[in-house]
């Protein structure tokens, strides 16, 4: 018997402003191109294209303290929330394609308006918790978790632009996966807060499999609830994720990102995912970038059901000749 079918809907958001380069605004097409939409529809959803939103440009959007383009990241921000929350409030998994990762702060709060109790499971080469006192580049996408958590919430400034918003998430909620590269600030602060975490020496030290049932005991085994994963394509090694803005040697394998993603479809509570830092502006060439986008894809897939063992759903009996 066949389970309820499910319904996936997907969502750009071209957007880059949380960081300096350009093209990553282009990472919604590139993982389209490399047969997203397709991909999932092996996989017995019903998919919604939901497009792409559309950004305003914002004429004057000065820094504040380091802060750049606060007024355009806030309001990207602020659209991308109200489409997610109607998007996962309409009953759909979300498969939302940035975009730098500043866009979490959207798709996370949109998210969990809909599911107060979510949790949030953060795959990143990098912390993101940068507050903007302790943010050395003034880039937002290096920042999202710092707008999210309520135990940052008296350290943070009021920045133009993120009035809409406010802190939702407790620090026991999150759990990061893939780190290796985290400024003193925020070592600071994950210390502090007593935040789950798991480097790229932990996976070296314990494997992948390990690092995925502690991590997802950590969030699970008081209550089962919804999940939130934020899968920025940096985590994985730059040789296989080389169209990105800032890679970094060290990171995870096809296979230990795969595997993460199996374990996550596994607990049957994924309830919304990013894939964000796609940047086809900044591979070496255009296979690359292809590479970069196709592994986003598999990243996609796998977190939304597709085994590497295989599947029969619409296969009831080995055909027979006649
Ligand atoms: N932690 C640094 C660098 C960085 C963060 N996220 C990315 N890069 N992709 C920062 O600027 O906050
Ligand atoms: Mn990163
Ligand atoms: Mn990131």
């Amino acid at each position: 018997q066949q389970s309820r079918p499910q319904s996936v809907a997907v969502l750009g958001a071209p957007f880059s402003k949380g960081q300096k380069r350009g093209g990553v605004e282009h990472g919604p097409k590139v993982i389209r191109d490399a047969g997203l939409i397709e991909r999932l529809s092996t996989l017995d959803y019903s998919v919604h294209d939901f497009g792409d939103l559309s950004f305003h440009h914002l004429e004057q959007d000065e820094p504040y303290m380091d802060v750049k383009f606060p007024r355009s990241v806030g309001a990207a921000s602020k659209k991308l929330s109200s489409a997610v929350s109607r998007a996962v409030g309409a009953g759909h998994t979300l498969v939302m394609l940035g975009g730098d990762h500043s866009l979490a702060i959207g798709s996370v709060s949109g998210h969990a308006q809909q599911c107060p109790d979510l949790c949030v499971i953060w795959v990143d080469a990098h912390a993101d918790i940068n507050t903007p006192m302790t943010s050395p580049s003034g880039n937002l996408h290096g920042q999202p978790v710092a707008f999210m958590l309520k135990e940052l919430q008296d350290k943070m400034p009021d920045i133009p632009g993120f009035s809409w918003t406010k802190p939702f998430l407790s620090s026991r909620d999150l759990v990061y996966v893939g780190l290796r590269d985290v400024d003193p600030g925020e070592h600071h602060i994950l210390k502090n807060l007593g935040i789950q975490y798991f480097t790229m020496r932990d996976i070296d030290r314990l494997g992948i499999q390990r690092v995925m049932e502690v991590a997802l005991d950590h969030l699970l085994a008081r209550k089962q609830r919804p999940i939130h994963l934020s899968f920025d394509i940096d985590a994985f090694d730059p040789s296989l994720a080389p169209a990105t803005g800032t890679p970094v040697n060290g990171g995870l394998t096809y296979r230990e990102g795969i595997y993460l993603t199996e374990e996550i479809h596994n607990t049957g509570l994924l309830s919304a995912i990013d894939l964000v830092e796609v940047n086809p502006i900044l591979g070496p060439n255009q296979e690359a970038v292809e590479a970069t986008a196709s592994l986003a894809v598999d990243v996609i897939a796998s977190s939304l059901g597709q085994t590497r063992e295989g599947a029969h759903a619409s296969i009831h009996s080995i055909p027979a000749e006649k």
